[in-house]
């Protein structure tokens, strides 16, 4: 069987690429068993965003977002980084210029060894305190409730960014900065629906950029990239190397 031009010139356009930006979406981690948030399976079919993945929530009942988040911290504690994390790292070897940007909070980048990564909503796996702001790595599963900072005793709280907090202001500028200027970004398994990542594509597009989109479904990029590839991402960001 003869292979899909699309692959053939995405490919093409990636090895000749001098500067790459990858975005990521839940989508990538979908293909490790990593629930989604929207979509029919996805974490917000049976939870409501506004009562757990906002400030307002965590001081209404943070035993409540707690325990969300120790159930997800115990599903993923299995999972491990599948085929298209791992080509990510190939890419990033190979290319000369190479940034990849997360909205996954999940750490299988970094597990799977990307280097030059933004995790734009922050990490599953650190907390941070309330009171003095610390903010350190903590694996445990599941971890105690309510858990307490060691140096003042504050409230400890998901080292994540909720709905109507500020993304930190160095990675969002390190992530617009590589995708104005970079010659190709590829946008994998992400709706697209959430601000500012939603602003990257165009971001991106404006400055020159050649974009390629890899999601199961079609999105609201679809209709803008350059290329459109519709399929799974471990099986399709593999056959982009
Ligand atoms: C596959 C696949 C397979 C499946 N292979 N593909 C402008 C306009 C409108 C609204 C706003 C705006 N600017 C800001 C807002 C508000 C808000 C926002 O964007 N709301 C929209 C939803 C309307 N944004 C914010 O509040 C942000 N903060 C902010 O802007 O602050 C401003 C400020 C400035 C100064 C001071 C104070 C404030 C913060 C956003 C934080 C988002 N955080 C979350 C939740 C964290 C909780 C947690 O994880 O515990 O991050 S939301 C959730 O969505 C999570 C994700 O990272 C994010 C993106 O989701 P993603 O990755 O796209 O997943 P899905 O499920 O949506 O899509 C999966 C895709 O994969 C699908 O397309 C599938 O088809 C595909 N797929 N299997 C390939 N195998
Ligand atoms: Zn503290």
């Amino acid at each position: 069987m003869s292979e899909n031009p699309l692959l053939r010139s995405a490919r093409a356009r990636l090895a000749s690429a001098r500067s790459v930006v990858v975005l990521t979406g839940a989508g990538i981690s979908a293909d490790s068993g990593v629930p989604t948030f929207r979509g029919a399976d996805g974490l917000w079919r049976n939870y409501r965003a506004e009562d757990l993945a906002t400030p307002e929530a965590f001081d209404r009942d943070p035993r409540l977002v707690w325990e969300w988040y120790n159930w997800r911290r115990e599903i993923l504690a299995t999972k491990t980084p599948n085929p298209a994390h791992d080509a990510l790292v190939c890419m990033e070897a190979r290319t000369e210029d190479f940034h990849l940007i997360t909205q996954n909070v999940d750490g299988l980048h970094r597990l799977a060894g990307s280097q030059r990564l933004s995790e734009l909503h922050g990490d599953i796996w650190k907390v941070r305190c309330t009171s003095c702001r610390v903010v350190i790595d903590n694996r445990d599963v599941p971890l105690a409730l309510l858990p307490h900072c060691h140096t003042c005793g504050g409230l400890l709280r998901p080292h994540i960014v909720w709905f109507g907090e500020a993304l930190d202001e160095q990675v969002l500028t390190d992530s617009v900065r590589a995708v104005e200027s970079c010659d190709v970004m590829v946008i994998v398994g992400t709706s697209g629906l959430v601000y500012p990542a939603a602003m990257l594509m165009p971001a991106a597009q404006a400055h020159g950029a050649f974009v390629i989109e890899i999601n199961l479904d079609p999105t609201p990029y679809s209709s803008d990239v350059a290329l459109s590839l519709q399929g799974r991402a471990k099986d399709i960001v593999p056959l982009l190397l």
